[in-house]
């Protein structure tokens, strides 16, 4: 397989609400669709870093400084046949993982169309449907909350994510479980809290939130160890895990009982298969997060999530829980908290090229000439 063009565009399109975190704030959403023509096929993948550098360091921008500059000029006119030949000419650029991740995908797509295989039959996955959860921003007034509540768990989804921050806290969760008594509910903070808080994170212990997710800062796993001693909630690491050597360390030191494995976070499919595979060798679930990703990037989520050690329902929710209207055909559904594995070759739903062009803000082609 040789890649002889890549097509770089900057995507934005406008989310079915506002999304509030402890970290930032946005109405809409704008990633990178990369598009790949090699040997008779054409791949796609999607960079799904968000605007500003709050969640993680890099954003829109950088990534199209890396894609433009180095990994696109790395990989294009040379001859791969697996991922990891593939990966070998940008081995050497550090981090920058949503770039990567974005690139990665366009291989993955690829070789599945290549084999005749949807995705998910070549990462190994062993489920036909994945378990569907919804991730809820921090509204300014809780009625807001309960009432996408009442929607999303009314629609099926399995479980229920909630931001926290300092001060919309412990309050905000006492509410919830008191009208929800039953709900299979969770809480993240996006590093959002310090040692020090441990008195406001030890109050959480009485709502039985399956997990908290990244309590303490986003680049420690010492702080978290210490803390999850102090707490009968499992913590479940977010940003802390970029790499599976990351995940090894951590739950070496007790780090965190849960692992949210984010294709992005982690520079695409194959590091997060590794993450998976030290977790499950432990016995430690695992389930997939997300990052607001358009259909290309979230067809990758869908598949990662048929891997054995997805025990949890991840943040993959259906098309109508992002964007008024996605980038892909048919749109991406969530039935009963359910969402089936496609059987198409490759990622399994089709982008839409007129869609993508009309939402289309920046564009590039690379070529061998350039
Ligand atoms: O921390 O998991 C997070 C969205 C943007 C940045 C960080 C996070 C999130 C989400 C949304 O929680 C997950 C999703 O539904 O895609
Ligand atoms: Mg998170």
């Amino acid at each position: 397989m040789k890649i002889e063009r890549i097509d770089l565009r900057i995507v934005k399109l406008p989310m079915i609400r506002s999304f509030a975190t402890s970290s930032s704030q946005k109405n809409s959403q704008t990633h990178i669709l990369i598009k790949a023509y090699a040997d008779g096929l054409v791949g796609w993948g999607e960079a799904a870093s968000p605007a500003d550098p709050f969640y993680c360091e890099e954003t829109y921008e950088t990534c199209w400084h890396l894609l433009e500059r180095f990994l696109g000029p790395a990989v294009i006119g040379r001859e791969w046949s697996t991922i990891a030949e593939f990966k070998a000419p940008y081995a050497k650029v550090k981090r920058n993982n949503f770039a990567k991740a974005g690139l990665e995908m366009v291989a993955w797509d690829l070789l599945a169309q290549a084999e005749g295989k949807p995705l998910h039959a070549l990462l190994g996955g062993t489920r036909d449907e994945i378990l569907s959860g919804v991730s809820l921003g921090i509204e300014a007034d809780i009625q807001r909350t309960f009432d996408q509540i009442d929607q999303y768990v009314g629609e099926g989804y399995r479980r229920v994510k909630l931001k926290i921050g300092p001060g919309k806290d412990v309050a905000l969760i006492a509410q919830v479980r008191e009208r929800y008594p039953d709900l299979a509910l969770m809480a993240d903070a996006n590093s959002a809290y310090r040692l020090s808080d441990i008195p406001v994170l030890k109050e959480l212990d009485q709502f039985g939130l399956t997990m908290i997710e990244q309590p303490l800062a986003h680049d420690d796993i010492i702080d978290h160890a210490r803390l999850q001693v102090e707490l009968e909630t499992p913590i479940c690491l977010d940003e802390s895990i970029i790499t599976a050597e990351d995940a090894r360390k951590a739950l070496d030191l007790g780090s965190g009982r849960v692992i949210n494995i984010k294709v992005s976070r982690v520079g695409g499919l194959s590091e997060a298969i590794k993450v998976h595979d030290v977790c499950r060798e432990r016995g430690v679930p695992v389930w997939a997060g997300g990052m607001h990703e358009m259909g290309v990037g979230r067809a990758a989520n869908v598949a990662l999530c048929t891997l054995p050690g997805f025990s949890f329902p991840g943040d993959v929710s259906g098309s109508d829980k992002y964007y008024v209207e996605d980038i892909v055909d048919p749109p991406i559904r969530a039935t009963s908290g359910a969402i089936a594995a496609p059987t198409a070759p490759g990622l399994g739903w089709t982008p839409n090229e007129a869609r993508i062009e009309a939402a289309t803000e920046r564009f590039a082609a690379l070529t061998a000439e350039r």
